[in-house]
């Protein structure tokens, strides 16, 4: 075996030359690996002993794409393409052989190679789109050539991967080898090829035509879905190139729109929050070496919408749960809706029609507390409550085993006050599901003052077993995300009364990115969360609506009138009780502009977002763009709130912030750090 570099190999199995990528963690194509690749293929084909090719990984996976960290520093070594063209203009045969993930760059490169061979269990995808890209190195003029305009589409647009089966089946892929030896499989195929004089198959060499009609309606099918980002229009457009013009013509509009994409906002956008989702994962000073506990079985404290969905996440992961309710009905109903939803997504084709009964089967639903005695993890999930709260955790603090990790879904309340029921503070840690809590990507991780470092390892772990994202918050009165969304709630409310409808505030919220405005998510989530009728004193907008029994979509009215299908047009009832009501407060009503509504919703938001990062409360900025992306729909293409802060510039959102104080006092005081960032020309990513 020859060493090219620190991260290829050349060796040799009689005629067939295996180039070996061995640069951990992914096999990313950094200067050395290309270089390396270039070389290798190179140098094998000027070895007259050599007759094909083969071009492995070591590790966990295939080349899993560009080097991200690369981007937008200036180029060095062989570029991907002058790397893909030398394998594709070898004069030898070159098989790639996939295992893990052939992605993006890493895709592209085993296009530009002859044949391809992969273990049944590997990947194959581009999914430069959720970086807000497209591949940029002929991976959308070579795939429609092997598997068709239409598929790869979807497969561009969507950015998700192929199995190695369907890859097959579409040609991506010439054989699957067997999963326990792929370096013997790609070399038996090596030797097949020469064996029978196969011919040097260069895909750029191929035609590919579609039916006009398709891009259009490819288009109109996903224009919800692709809404407010640049990416999935610039990757169709691509596709289309591939149909309409030579190879060379398709690489050119490749490479322009490819170009646009990377200097935009929206890509470095994507990026940060790909590498913000990693490092959200890391606590700063968790003592090296802290070992998690094993949680092999979970309790959940009541079968509400939160408690069901919380469970959904652990029996889909194939872990045991023991539901505890106080009452029969509400148990049946709960797990009704559990199996409902395990049902839906079984018939959508999510899951496996077995998979239904086999995750209920893990599921034990009881009246009695006492079942999770031998839980490892207990997660309550009842009513926002301080009082019934510690009552449980005093019953918990009794009933679980010693080491049992007892956890509690609050939003907003004291996790060291709940803690302080038990005898056992160090085992207590806040766990904070969004609804829907089988769907929602976060989980917000509350470290009370006494969480131990093993606990919060622990909930670091699980998060990443059931496919959540998980963000470390301090203890404060809604810890990161909700606290933040307040200050948000609070302009949208202030907004209403001074000029503004509730639907100018969604739609410019919308229109921003939000999947929804503020009014729209109080409609659906119910206007009476948190009103009661006995003590309601009618001080609010909301607390008319209410009155009125206009409670939210569930009663047909809110903010907004519902039709059948839930179609919405604005209630003629809250906009007068919303007159009403700034008469009331003296307020003469004004033209309110889109721009001052989104900066009073957004920079209070960016200011609030400062004084938790002053506090400690959240470890980094980033990590507050994971909450917002992941449980808020905050837009991905914007970053998340203090990305979108850095993007508007600190000054900018200092100005805007004493400009409102200045009217509205003190709800827009500038947090400390935001101005001494500002002051000094700093970004919130500098402190990252
Ligand atoms: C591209 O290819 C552009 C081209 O079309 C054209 C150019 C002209 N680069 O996710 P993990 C790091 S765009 C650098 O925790 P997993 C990652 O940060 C690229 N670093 O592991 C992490 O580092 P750390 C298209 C990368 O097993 C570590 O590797 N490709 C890259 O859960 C482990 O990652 C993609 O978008 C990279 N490309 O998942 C694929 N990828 O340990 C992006 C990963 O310091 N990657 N790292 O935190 C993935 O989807 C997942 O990482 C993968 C492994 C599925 C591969």
């Amino acid at each position: 075996m020859t060493a090219i570099n620190d991260v290829v190999d050349l060796s040799r199995d009689g005629e067939i030359a295996v180039i070996t990528v061995n640069s951990p963690p992914v096999n990313a194509l950094s200067a050395p690996v290309r270089d390396g690749i270039a070389t290798g293929v190179t140098s094998a084909v000027s070895d007259p002993d050599v007759k094909a090719i083969v071009l492995i990984c070591a590790g966990r996976t295939f080349i899993a794409g560009a080097d991200i960290t690369e981007f937008g520093k200036p180029p060095r070594g062989t570029s991907l393409h002058q790397m893909i063209d030398v394998i594709e203009s070898a004069t030898k045969p070159v098989i790639a052989a996939i295992h893990g993930t052939a992605l993006g760059g890493g895709l592209e490169t085993a296009l530009g190679a002859h044949y391809r061979v992969a273990v049944p269990s590997a990947k194959l995808g581009l999914p430069e789109v959720k970086l807000g890209l497209l591949p940029g190195a002929g991976g959308t003029q070579r795939l429609p050539r092997v598997v068709g305009a239409e598929a790869a589409l979807k497969m561009v647009t969507s950015g998700n991967p192929i199995g190695a089966k369907a890859a097959l089946d579409s040609g991506l892929v010439d054989e699957l080898v067997d999963e326990a030896d792929l370096r013997g499989g790609a070399i038996a195929f090596a030797q097949k090829v020469v064996a029978e004089n196969r011919p040097l198959k260069k895909i750029r060499d191929r035609s590919v035509t579609a039916d006009p009609a398709l891009f259009a309606e490819f288009r109109a099918a996903n224009a919800r879905k692709f809404r407010g980002f640049d990416a999935p229009e610039a990757n169709i457009k691509c596709i289309e190139a591939a149909v309409t013009l030579p190879f060379e013509g398709g690489m050119k509009r490749e490479r322009e729109l490819f170009m646009g994409l990377m200097t935009g906002t929206q890509s470095a956008a994507q990026r940060h929050i790909f590498f913000a989702e990693r490092q959200a994962a890391r606590i700063k000073d968790l003592p090296e070496g802290t070992t998690p506990r094993p949680i092999k079985s979970v309790g959940v404290i009541g079968a509400g919408t939160m408690g069901g969905g919380i469970s959904m996440n652990f029996l889909s992961a194939g872990i045991p749960v023991t539901i505890v309710e106080t009452n029969p009905e509400a148990l049946e109903r709960g797990v009704g809706i559990m199996r409902k939803n395990y049902e839906a997504s079984a018939a959508k084709g999510a899951l496996k029609p077995e998979a239904v009964e086999a995750n209920m089967g893990r599921l034990s639903p009881t009246l009695d507390l006492e079942a999770l005695k031998d839980c490892d993890l207990i997660i309550e999930a009842v009513f926002e409550d301080m009082a019934i709260k510690k009552e449980i955790f005093a019953k918990l603090d009794r009933i679980a085993k010693p080491g049992a990790i007892l956890a509690s879904n609050t939003s907003y309340l004291d996790v060291d006050e709940i803690a302080s029921a038990t005898s056992r503070p160090q085992d207590v840690v806040g766990l904070h599901f969004f609804s829907p809590a089988n769907v929602m990507k976060l989980l917000e991780v509350v470290r009370g003052a006494k969480t131990a470092p093993d606990v919060l390892a622990t909930a670091m772990g699980l998060a990443k077993t059931i496919g959540k994202v998980a963000v470390v918050a301090g203890v404060c009165f809604g810890f990161i995300g909700n606290r933040m969304l307040r200050a948000r709630q609070d302009q949208a409310q202030a907004l209403i009364l001074e000029g503004a409808m509730p639907w100018d505030v969604d739609r410019v919220l919308y229109d921003f990115g939000f999947p929804m405005g503020p009014f729209q998510m109080a409609d659906l989530a119910g206007l009476d969360i948190g009103w009661n009728a006995a003590t309601s004193k009618g001080e609010t907008v909301r607390d008319r609506l209410c009155e009125a029994g206009k409670r939210g979509q569930k009663t047909g009215s809110g903010f907004y009138d519902y039709d059948e299908k839930r179609n919405r047009t604005p209630s003629k009832v809250a906009e007068e009780i919303i007159l009403a009501k700034s008469a009331e407060l003296g307020i003469t009503r004004r033209q309110i502009s889109d721009e001052e509504i989104l900066e009073r919703c957004i920079y209070p938001m960016i200011n609030e977002g400062a004084k938790i990062l002053e506090e400690g409360i959240a470890q980094r900025p980033s990590d507050i763009d994971v909450a917002w992306i992941y449980g808020y729909g905050f837009p991905v293409y914007r970053g998340g709130p203090m990305f979108y802060g850095d993007t508007v510039g600190l000054k900018a959102v200092l100005d805007g912030l004493q400009k409102y104080e200045k009217v509205h006092g003190s709800a827009f005081a500038p947090a400390t750090l935001l101005a001494r960032l500002a002051g000094e020309g700093k970004s919130f990513r500098d402190l990252n």
